[in-house]
C-alpha cells in the first residue's frame, strides 16, 4: 500500500491526483498546518528529516520532492501512461517542466509570499521600514521574475493543450501548484488565457476531482 504524508493546502495534493490518474489504492496520513506560522507539525520530521511534505512510503522506500516521487510513481506504475516514452523530443520536455515546477517557477512565489507578510504584517513600529525594503525586493526582483516566468509558460503552451505536447503527462501535475499559486498570488489572471484555458482543462480532469475529494480542502497561501 502507498501511503502518502498529505498536509493540508499544500503540495502533497499533486501526489494524490497523480494515485487517482494512475488508478492505484493509497492511504492519506493527513497533517495540519500551524494556523499561525503555517508550518507543517514536527511530526512530520519523524517520517522525513526536512518535515515537509509530500514524503510517500511506498515499497519499503520513503521518498521526498514532490518532483521525484512523481518521476518514480509514473515510471513505476504508469505503464507508460503518464510519461512520453525514454529518448523522445516529449521526454525531454517532460523532465524539463519536471524540474521547472520546482526549480524556476515556485521561488520567486515564495519569495512573494515572504514579502508580503514582511510588507504587510510586521509590528507596526518598524513596518514602514520594513515595508520600504520588501517592496525594494519585490519590485526589482520578484516581480520582475514572475511576470518572465508567466510569459514564458504562456508562450510554452502556445501550440499545444498540455506542457509536453497533445497528450496530457505527469509534468502537467507537478505544474499545477505552481500556476495555482501564481493565480492565487502571482498575478496570474485572464490577460495570459492560455494557462487560464489550462488551468480549466486540469480542473476538470476526473481524477482531479476524486484528489481533492479525498484530500480534503485545498485552498493555496496568499
Ligand atoms: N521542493 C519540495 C518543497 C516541499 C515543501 O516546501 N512543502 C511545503 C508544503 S507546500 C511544506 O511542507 N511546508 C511546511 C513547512 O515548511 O513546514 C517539494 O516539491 O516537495
Amino acid at each position: 500500500m502507498i501511503v502518502v504524508h498529505h498536509l493540508n493546502n499544500s503540495r502533497s495534493q499533486r501526489i494524490l491526483w497523480l494515485l487517482e490518474e494512475l488508478g492505484l489504492e493509497y492511504e492519506i496520513k493527513p497533517y495540519q498546518r500551524d494556523r499561525q506560522t503555517m508550518l507543517a507539525p514536527p511530526e512530520l520530521r519523524a517520517v522525513h528529516p526536512l518535515g515537509k511534505s509530500p514524503v510517500v512510503s511506498v515499497e519499503g522506500l520513503t521518498l521526498a520532492e514532490s518532483g521525484a516521487i512523481i518521476e518514480h510513481l509514473s515510471d513505476r506504475y504508469g505503464a507508460g501512461k503518464l510519461a512520453p516514452a525514454f529518448g523522445s523530443p516529449e521526454r525531454v520536455r517532460y523532465i524539463y517542466w519536471l524540474h521547472f515546477a520546482e526549480g524556476t517557477a515556485q521561488p520567486p512565489l515564495l519569495l512573494k509570499l515572504l514579502f508580503d507578510r514582511i510588507r504587510t504584517k510586521s509590528p507596526l513600529l518598524v513596518r514602514p521600514i520594513a515595508a520600504a525594503i520588501a517592496n525594494k525586493a519585490l519590485g526589482t526582483f520578484i516581480l520582475p521574475n514572475l511576470e518572465r516566468n508567466l510569459d514564458f509558460m504562456e508562450r510554452e503552451l502556445g501550440t499545444a493543450d498540455w506542457f509536453c505536447g497533445d497528450a496530457f503527462t505527469s509534468a502537467d501535475i507537478q505544474m499545477s501548484f505552481p500556476l495555482e499559486a501564481a493565480r492565487a498570488r502571482g498575478g496570474l489572471n485572464q490577460s495570459r488565457p492560455r494557462l487560464m484555458a489550462w488551468l480549466e482543462r486540469i480542473h476538470d480532469r476526473p481524477a482531479y476531482r476524486r484528489a481533492i475529494e479525498r484530500g480534503g480542502k485545498y485552498e493555496l497561501l496568499r
